[in-house]
């Protein structure tokens, strides 16, 4: 037994390991739950069939079951009552030995969901009944076994009182319902699929109904149902009108049919997460449901959408098929994070969905992957489950696929994954089973592409290239290496596909013939370059003048690029490569080249100043009349700090901050004129739309007035608090404040007082003005962020305000987070340890902004060390933060 610490825990958690993973020996045919709820004590009975698994070859009949915080009432096998003599209890493990082959297993259990702060299992939020119970939240309800590989039917009786919980909701179909003479009502849920418990889910609460229906391809009619607070009825039109999307689309794109009579989705005000894909009964928080022009804004639209695209794909990718186990999770995250991206992108636009999602792999997959707490797509070890839902797991998961489907093409892509849904519907199967799928679709050979699951850390590719004029010969020889990771210090080489053109000197794509390789009919433009070796060289044949390579089209691959190109080269490639998204890269590349030099002279005292060529390059972006605006919002937007950060050897914050605020100053003022033309050009009257265009229109017109206040000019000043008073949508009145609140004016209080005014009964947009004043770049942003926690409005059981406020500070306001003198590491530790006993998984998710220290200089990493030490050395401290304070320390 693990020494045990006050509380009872483990003092030091124990690592699971895939190596480790046996099949379970019971499996669960059937469960029977009845929920008595009462929010001080719920009464919870479950009642399952269980049998041997022919799968679990050691014998033994020891039937294990997790449970955390749930006290035990009742336990009953086959009917005759079981005392506690006849099991053993370790940790969250119960095990019942001398079961039967099969039987049928009673439990009574009794939970208190109003004290349920942690938001895992059932809990109460604004009054209503909610679960959520991915990854391990359901042994918070009842003994289970809960795991992902044991999949059952699920039939679910819910009773409690009438005038406060009218509407009760659980997976699966509606079957029956009616009335106690007490004063309470019940309803019986039936979910006729096969689920693993972190699929189960209720609801029951006082909520208004918006009901629409879709009919499916085949010609079933799908009631769809959007249950919200009263007040925000009016908030549910583009939920709706996703998810009918989101349904056609999977259809369409995918081949994949809604399988249930009803679809619900239910918005909760406290939410660890964005969503939940529970079976037919997906919960969401609040904030990516609810819309309105006057509330959301663009990004707030966009993202609904694609988050009820998300979980509306994992009916598929996650529940008909699902997980064996956690390891495997990317199984599910990483292929439904593709299908959302692609969803997102045909809806809206191909490249800008694409850039934004290179920029969040960028900023932050990257980050991780160089950083102690760095794993594999497919972890092999974790202490705490919870910790790994991480943008390694989703982003570079579906990166992951992404390059499969890069690999095999998208129609033999698509016959991969109908062979994967149709071999493992209803089956908790592994990401070799997923890989095994699309090589016998495609009839090629992954083996060595499967590295991308289990080796961490973001491969370099050194470029090197020779041109033979004589021999009309071009030679490109591509190197690979892998930094080491925590516990990889060796990698193997990946396979690596990389989309390549070889430019003219007028732009156009050159004709590519591979030496070794026959003369193909039609002559390629672009070729898809696999790099398996360390290194490999590829010598292209007839080409005759000098050629600039355009490699990585499309980041067909997550890499580093390491290419040395001038700037006159990246230049070029700005204004003439035909791929969109190398186009803008080349803009990033410039401009980061640009920044870095500027961190170098900031670094060295010396005097800034930035080339004729660059500023004219912008103004010739701006002022392009053939560019989307979309695509030059994206060329004008400088890379973040973060991304700056991620570049350089050693991060100096106050050096990357002032080199960035130079840049922008300086480019204010020589454009100012050319933003001024374009945000009045842009003005207009026409009601708010959720539409590609008019959003692009509205965000480059934001991004116009934003430099312009750069220059700090009474006019740009002007034009600002005009936008933020008359501006009829929330895209337009947010960018007006968030704009103020960067610059020291008086205008600036003026504006987050009438917006707190405004709308202090809405918490979205509340959350909004909390998060506006935590990114402020102003000195005193962290005393105010100090003061704003005994605001009101303001509390640590909402993770939402914990995001906007806190969230915000620590990891997107670098500059001010990092403080030279630790203000910013002590404050985050305080909140830390104020949050622990709370919510762990929040408080573990704030405490990763402290993982990197050993990136910056000596003084900053001490007073990080020290917030990490104090950290570890509180007692209790929950089996998440431990794991991340604790790796961040090795
Ligand atoms: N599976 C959900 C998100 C989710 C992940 C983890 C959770 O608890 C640890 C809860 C929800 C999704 O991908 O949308
Ligand atoms: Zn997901």
């Amino acid at each position: 037994m693990a020494e045990l610490a006050k509380d009872g825990t483990p003092a030091t958690p124990r690592a699971i390991r895939l190596t480790d993973y046996r099949p379970p020996a019971y499996q669960v045919e059937t469960v029977e739950l009845r929920f008595e709820l009462d929010p001080a004590n719920t009464r919870v009975h479950c009642r399952m069939t269980v049998s041997r698994n022919p799968a679990c070859k050691v014998q033994g009949h020891e039937l294990n079951l997790y449970g955390k915080d749930v006290e035990l009432v009742r336990l009953s096998v086959d009917g005759i009552e079981r005392d506690k003599n006849t099991w053993v209890i370790d940790d969250e493990t119960l095990t019942l030995s001398g079961m039967p082959e099969r039987a049928v297993v009673e439990i009574e259990t009794l939970i208190h969901p109003d004290s349920n702060t942690a938001l895992e299992g059932l809990y109460v939020s604004s009054g209503m009944f909610c679960t959520q119970c991915e990854a391990e939240g359901f042994r918070r309800i009842t003994w289970f076994p809960d795991r992902p590989d044991v999949m059952a039917r699920y039939t679910t009786t819910l009773v409690a009182e009438k005038t406060n919980y009218p509407v009760l909701l659980s997976n699966g179909n509606p079957i029956k319902r009616g009335e106690l003479d007490d004063g309470r009502h019940w309803a019986t849920w039936e979910d006729p699929f096969p689920k693993p418990s972190y699929l189960f889910a209720l609801v029951a609460g006082d909520l208004a109904c918006i009901e629409g229906d879709f009919t499916t391809r085949s010609g079933r009619k799908v009631d769809i149902r959007i249950y919200v607070e009263h007040e925000n009825r009016h908030k549910c039109e583009h939920a709706m009108d996703s998810i009918k999307q989101a349904m056609r689309w999977d259809e369409e794109t995918f081949g994949r049919e809604y399988d249930l009579d009803i679809f619900m989705i239910v918005a909760v005000n406290d939410f660890n997460m964005g969503a939940m894909e529970n079976k037919g009964l997906n919960i969401f928080n609040s904030s990516c449901v609810l819309a309105s022009p006057e509330t959301a804004t663009d990004a707030d639209y966009y993202n609904i959408q694609s988050i009820i695209g998300h979980e509306y794909f994992h009916n598929w990718s996650g529940n008909r098929v699902t997980c064996r186990d956690w390891f495997q999770l990317s199984l599910k995250e990483g292929f439904t994070v593709y299908r959302d991206q692609e969803f997102s992108a045909d809806l809206n636009s191909h490249p800008v969905k694409r850039i934004n999602d290179v920029n969040i792999l960028r900023a932050h997959q990257f980050a991780q992957d160089a950083s102690p707490m760095a794993h594999p797509v497919r972890p092999d070890s974790y202490i705490e489950i919870s910790n790994f839902y991480t943008v390694t797991v989703y982003n570079k998961g579906a990166e992951v696929v992404r390059m499969i489907r890069t690999l095999l093409g998208a129609e033999t892509f698509r016959q991969g994954c109908d062979l994967y849904f149709e071999r493992h519907d209803g089956q908790a199967v592994t990401t070799d089973d997923f890989v095994a799928a699309m090589e016998d679709a495609s009839g090629i050979d992954l083996t060595r592409f499967k590295r991308w699951y289990s080796q961490a850390g973001t491969p370099v590719i050194d470029v090197e290239d020779h041109y033979d004029p004589q021999q009309q010969r071009y030679q490109l020889t591509l190197r690979q290496h892998c930094p080491a990771t925590p516990g990889q210090a060796d990698k193997k080489p990946f396979h690596i596909p990389l989309l390549t053109a070889l430019l003219s000197g007028d732009g156009s794509p050159l004709p590519l013939q591979l030496e070794g390789t026959s003369d193909s009919m039609a002559p390629q433009h672009e070729m898809l370059l696999e790099l398996f070796d360390q290194e490999q060289r590829f010598t292209f044949t007839g080409v005759a003048e000098r050629p600039t390579p355009s490699l990585l089209r499309g980041f067909t691959a997550p890499v580093r690029l390491a290419i040395h190109r001038d700037e006159q080269t990246l230049a070029f490639l700005l204004a003439n490569d035909s791929d969109p998204f190398n186009r803008w890269d080349a803009g990033q590349t410039l401009a980061v080249n640009v920044l870095l030099k500027l961190v170098d002279a900031s670094q060295k005292q010396q005097t800034l100043d930035i080339d004729a060529t660059v500023i004219e390059a912008f103004r010739a972006t701006l002022n392009d009349p053939r560019l989307d605006m979309a695509l030059i919002v994206q060329a004008l937007s400088l890379p973040s700090e973060a991304y700056l950060a991620d570049q350089s050897e050693s991060v100096d914050v106050d050096a990357i901050h002032a080199a960035r605020m130079y840049f922008r100053k300086t480019l204010a003022e020589q454009l100012y004129d050319d933003f001024a033309r374009r945000y009045q050009a842009l003005q207009s009257d026409a009601p708010y739309r959720f539409d590609a265009n008019d959003m692009a229109q509205r965000s480059l017109k934001n991004l116009c007035l934003s430099w312009m206040m750069e220059t700090e000019k009474q006019q740009a000043r002007e034009l600002c608090v005009q936008q933020f008073e008359q501006s009829s949508n929330m895209t337009d009145t947010l960018a007006a404040l968030s704009t103020l609140a960067q610059h020291d004016f008086p205008e600036r209080e003026k504006a987050l007082e009438d917006f707190y005014t405004q709308w202090k009964d809405d918490p979205q947009v509340v959350e909004k003005w909390f998060a506006i004043q935590a990114g402020s770049r102003l000195p005193e942003t962290l005393q105010r962020v100090t003061a704003l926690l005994e605001h009101p409005a303001f509390t640590l059981k909402n993770p939402n305000k914990v995001r906007a406020l806190i969230g915000r500070f620590c990891q997107g306001n670098p500059v001010r987070f990092h403080a030279a003198d630790g203000r910013g590491y002590r404050f985050l530790a305080d909140r830390v340890l104020e949050l622990d006993s709370m919510n762990p998984q929040i408080a573990a998710r704030l405490v990763s902004a402290l993982s990197r220290w050993k990136r910056y200089d000596p003084t900053r990493q001490h007073h990080m060390t020290q917030q990490l030490e104090r950290i570890l050395s509180h007692e209790p401290l929950s089996r998440d933060v431990f794991e991340i304070v604790s790796k961040s320390l090795d």
